[in-house]
């Protein structure tokens, strides 16, 4: 009924509806999990598919801003090929890693992008100092918070930081989250758009690069040489977020990096480079998910080469 063949964007209750659906159909393979309840009272939700025991966990954070659906429509596409799959490729990624999968973070304002204004941002919580609406949930981390101009303190910008790290309970929840199976997690893949960039720790500083910066370009490098390799395949630059983008303090990656030992930490920016931006038409979702996939693939592949997919606790 087109309703999910990634063929147009979904609502929030399509995309939990569908991820029901899912959670029955592969009731041994998948697991339902709840991040916590955004400022307007939505379930912040998940899903974890593991085939097997002691994989290398590999975690992703999906449309923590609002505005950008590609993200989840992206998700959405790579839970279902992780679990239908009968590719070989598509059959090893899934199965020889344990996925953690949050389709929308920032459900209050997914809504509202819908519902109101298409291009909100933010969390919808009010200011206490302002009338201006919502923080940036992906400068609200702490990290870093409010470094180096990495974030606004004025509550009407697109960056505002939040009156205090933490301050929005999506972020505060996911923390949460974070910490609670930081053990079992290798990876973070947080996704956002546009620009087609892949961005690594450091994001409050461009003087200073992460101890593994090195490996990370590598591991990086390797994502966009595979998603260049495919026919329609686009290309994907890359490097720390501070260095090559701006800076950027507060953000998921760099928390989960610099505070929760994450030792992999990307920021993915999917398509386009400009010419549709955020309003990314839907005919791009699928080529744009292949991408992702073969671009995780590729970097899945090369941080096992580099020694980072070891188990990180025994249990
Ligand atoms: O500004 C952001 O939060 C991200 N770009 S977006 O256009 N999707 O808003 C980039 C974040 C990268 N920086 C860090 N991870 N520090
Ligand atoms: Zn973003």
């Amino acid at each position: 009924d087109g309703t999910f063949g990634w063929t147009k964007y979904n609502s929030l209750a399509e995309i939990y509806a569908w991820l029901d659906d899912i959670l029955a159909a592969y009731p041994t393979i998948t697991e339902s999990f709840i991040v916590g309840q955004s400022y307007e009272g939505r379930t912040i939700r998940g899903i974890k598919i593991s085939y097997k025991s002691n994989n290398p966990g590999v975690l992703i954070e999906s449309n923590i801003h609002a505005r950008e659906w590609i993200t989840s429509a992206t998700a959405t596409w790579l839970i279902n090929e992780f679990l239908t799959s009968t590719d070989e490729l598509v059959r090893d990624l899934a199965e020889n890693h344990d996925w953690y999968i949050v389709p929308v973070l920032n459900v209050d304002g997914f809504v509202y992008t819908h519902e109101k204004d298409r291009m909100w941002r933010k969390t919808r919580q009010p200011s206490e100092i302002s009338s201006c609406i919502g923080a940036d949930p992906n400068r609200n981390y702490d990290s870093h918070w409010m470094e180096n101009e990495g974030a606004s303190s004025n509550p009407c910008a697109e960056d505002y930081g939040g009156p205090k790290p933490f301050s929005e309970p999506e972020i505060q929840a996911m923390s949460e989250f974070v910490i609670s199976i930081k053990d079992k997690i290798n990876v973070l893949l947080a996704f956002h758009s546009y620009s087609q960039l892949l961005l690594s720790p450091y994001g409050h500083t461009k003087e200073e690069f992460p101890p593994n910066f090195d490996d990370m370009m590598e591991v990086a490098k390797a994502y966009g040489d595979a998603v260049e390799s495919l026919p329609y395949g686009t290309v994907y630059r890359y490097g720390s977020a501070a260095g090559i983008l701006y800076p950027a303090s507060g953000a998921t990656i760099d928390w989960a990096y610099n505070e929760q030992g994450v030792e992999i930490s990307y920021t993915i920016e999917f398509r386009d480079t400009g010419r549709y931006g955020f309003i990314l038409p839907p005919v791009h979702i699928i080529p744009n998910a292949e991408e992702a996939l073969i671009g995780i693939a590729a970097l899945l592949e090369k941080c096992k080469d580099l020694g980072y997919l070891g188990l990180k606790s025994a249990l």
